[in-house]
């Protein structure tokens, strides 16, 4: 039997706005506020999945692929620090339905597949610092970076070498019609 993944369903910014997030941060938080997360780690959590086997993830999966519904705008304008989780993080004062929905579905669909999903409302972020050890000041409202989501992935969590890196298994286009996953 293969060994679990440690698997995840989130947004992954544009590239490009992920390096100006990691810009923007490097000029309001001082390094020793927190460890920053890597560009190419700054990802919006859907749906967390833990420990999951092959023939799970397969099925997992397939429920993913099977979601029908239109992408839509992410704003970025809203920033704030989690104390008790010790993370500072990036959001959106205004969730967009779409995101909201598909966030539900997948966790829906996690739940009933046997991933334990946490009973705490979603609160859409993107994690920019984390093992915070004291309040933090957060930049003043007036930064905001807005793209499109028009598809959701699926990662996995490695952990080596010190260092956990994120990454993407599977795509999954959101669309007003049923689509084919594509495998990364
Ligand atoms: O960076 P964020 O916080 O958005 O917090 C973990 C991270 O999301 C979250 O899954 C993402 C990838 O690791 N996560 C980790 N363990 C979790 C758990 N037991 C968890 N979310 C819920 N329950």
């Amino acid at each position: 039997m293969s060994e679990s993944k440690r698997l995840f369903f989130a947004i992954e910014p544009p590239a490009n706005i992920q390096r100006q997030i990691v810009r923007w941060r490097a000029e309001h938080f001082q390094p020793e506020a927190g460890r920053p997360v890597a560009a190419a780690n700054l990802h919006l959590t859907l749906a967390f999945l833990g420990d999951v086997s092959a023939d799970k993830q397969q099925a997992l999966a397939k429920l993913a692929g099977r979601i029908v519904q239109p992408g839509f705008t992410l704003n970025l304008d809203d920033a704030g620090q989690w104390l008790r989780s010790r993370v500072v993080w990036l959001g959106t004062r205004q969730p967009p339905r779409g995101l909201l929905q598909l966030a539900i579905l997948l966790r829906a669909q996690a739940a009933r597949s046997g991933c334990y999903q946490s009973p705490q409302p979603f609160h859409p972020h993107i994690t920019l610092l984390r093992n915070t050890s004291h309040a933090v000041a957060i930049p003043p409202p007036g930064f905001h970076w807005t793209f499109s989501v028009t598809e959701f992935v699926l990662y996995e969590s490695i952990f080596s070498n010190g260092r956990t890196r994120y990454t993407p298994l599977q795509r999954f286009a959101l669309s007003e019609q049923p689509r084919i996953s594509d495998e990364v």
